[in-house]
This record gives structure tokens, C-alpha cells and sequence, in this order.
């Protein structure tokens, strides 16, 4: 059984304030709520880590994420904030490679390589993303372009360590604009992701793992999404500011 996740990406939004009391919302409804066997993970910016964490403690099924880590180990690098910081503040998970940091912050499939190898060296789980812009989707050929990046930043993994990679498959024309892949089309490339990751690693280690689906998920497209045999859950934006949008995707399941 792969594992249900779904993890909200607050980008650079929310003062401290506000993120508590997102934060404080999303504790007390999924309390009331029965989610089962889904992880929820709350990914905000740094500044708010540490202040998160001590509101999710007791929840047992509400994991603390990142947006980013550097992708070296540590020294002279200003502003950076590195792998094991976020490990030592109770970080589970961070998300490497969304395609704001690919695109405006310049972050290559290279240097994607690098922050995996340290998420996981200090024991975190890289929410990895992928994803094609619209231009490469109008010209037919976002499966070749999307399996390069995983192939790229992914393939030279051990076994053991590619185990343990969430991936996020994120369009980038849907992320921001308000539109949606349509449920088949994240199907179509969940499926195609998942083959390739059989194709180097064989089926019982692609199965195992969870590719969720990113890009304008709300909570009235978010059941007929995961509906789909290969998406395993979402990585949500906008929606995962709204403490009850954020729960109604959470028991969309
Ligand atoms: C979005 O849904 O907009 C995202 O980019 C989630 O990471």
C-alpha cells in the first residue's frame, strides 16, 4: 500500500500571526475529522518552522515540511539554510525543485541532485517535483521532458534511497493560473512517471512510491483527482491557506 499524502505549500505567504492561526485551524478540524490513513504535511516558509512545529505536536498525523534546502552541506553561503538545520528543528520532509524555484531562483537538475542526496542524508523525504511548461505540453512532448528531470536529478539514487522519494508531478500551466489538469491528464502522467521509475528501478520499488499531484488543487476537483490509480495524494498551493479548503482536500480520499 503506497502512502496517502497530501502537503500544503504555503510559498511566501503569512505572517506569524496568521500562520499560527492556520496552523492552529488545520490541528483542531483534522482532529475532528476522520482522515484515516492519510499524512498531511504543512510545508511554510522558515521563518515558521520552529512555531509550527509546537502547534502540531500531539498530532500525530501532521508532519512538519519545508519549501527548499540548499543544496550544500554547510559553510560561508549567506541566507541559505541547509539540510541538517531543518532536520535539527524537527523537519520530515522538504520539497525540492518546485518549478518557482526552477524558474525564478535558477535551480538546475544538478543542483536538485545535491539537495536530494543531503534531504537524505540527514534523514528528511524529499517531496521531489517535476513538471512541464505549457509550451512543452502544446508540442506533445511533456512525458520525454518530464522523465528527463527525474532521470536527471533522480536516477543516480541506490535503491534504498530512491525508496524513500515522494515525487510531485506539478504542470507548471497549472500551477498559479487557476487552471487544472484534467484528472486524465494527471493519470496519463502519473502513470508514465511511475513506468519510468520502473524502467531503472522495477515495479515493486515504483509501486511503492507516492506521486502526488500539484497544480491548482481545490477542494472541488481533489476527490476526482485522487480518485486516479497513480495519484497518491496532492501537493497544494493557494488552497492550503484556507484551513477548511486545506481539510476538505485532506478527506477527499
Ligand atoms: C500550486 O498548487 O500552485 C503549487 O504550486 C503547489 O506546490
Amino acid at each position: 500500500m503506497r502512502k496517502k499524502i497530501v502537503a500544503g505549500n504555503w510559498k511566501m505567504n503569512l505572517n506569524q500571526a496568521d500562520g499560527q492561526k492556520l496552523t492552529s485551524e488545520i490541528v483542531n478540524m483534522i482532529k475532528d475529522e476522520s482522515i484515516q490513513d492519510v499524512t498531511v504535511v504543512l510545508n511554510p516558509p522558515f521563518v515558521h518552522l520552529q512555531g509550527v512545529k509546537k502547534l502540531l505536536e500531539g498530532a500525530s498525523n501532521i508532519f512538519l515540511g519545508a519549501q527548499n534546502c540548499s543544496d550544500k552541506a554547510s559553510g560561508a553561503y549567506t541566507g541559505e539554510i541547509s539540510a541538517a538545520m531543518l532536520a535539527s528543528f524537527g523537519v520530515s520532509y522538504v520539497i525540492i525543485g518546485h518549478s518557482e524555484r526552477r524558474e525564478y531562483f535558477g535551480e538546475t537538475n544538478a543542483m536538485l541532485t545535491e539537495k536530494v542526496k543531503l534531504a537524505l542524508e540527514n534523514g528528511l523525504v524529499p517531496i521531489f517535483c517535476c513538471g512541464e511548461p505549457l509550451e512543452i505540453r502544446e508540442e506533445g512532448t511533456h512525458e520525454a521532458y518530464v522523465t528527463n528531470q527525474l532521470t536527471e536529478s533522480l536516477f543516480g539514487l541506490s535503491e534504498e534511497d530512491m525508496k524513500k522519494i515522494v515525487i510531485a508531478y506539478e504542470p507548471i500551466w497549472a500551477i498559479g493560473t487557476g487552471k487544472t489538469a484534467s484528472s486524465d491528464q494527471a493519470q496519463e502522467m502519473h502513470a508514465a512517471i511511475r513506468a519510468h521509475l520502473a524502467s531503472h528501478y522495477g515495479a515493486e520499488i515504483a509501486n511503492g512510491i507516492s506521486i502526488l499531484y500539484g497544480g491548482s488543487c481545490k477542494p472541488d476537483n481533489a476527490q476526482d483527482i485522487f480518485s486516479k490509480p497513480d495519484v497518491d495524494g496532492g501537493l497544494i498551493g493557494g488552497a492550503s491557506l484556507k484551513s477548511r479548503d486545506f481539510t476538505d482536500i485532506v478527506t477527499s480520499f
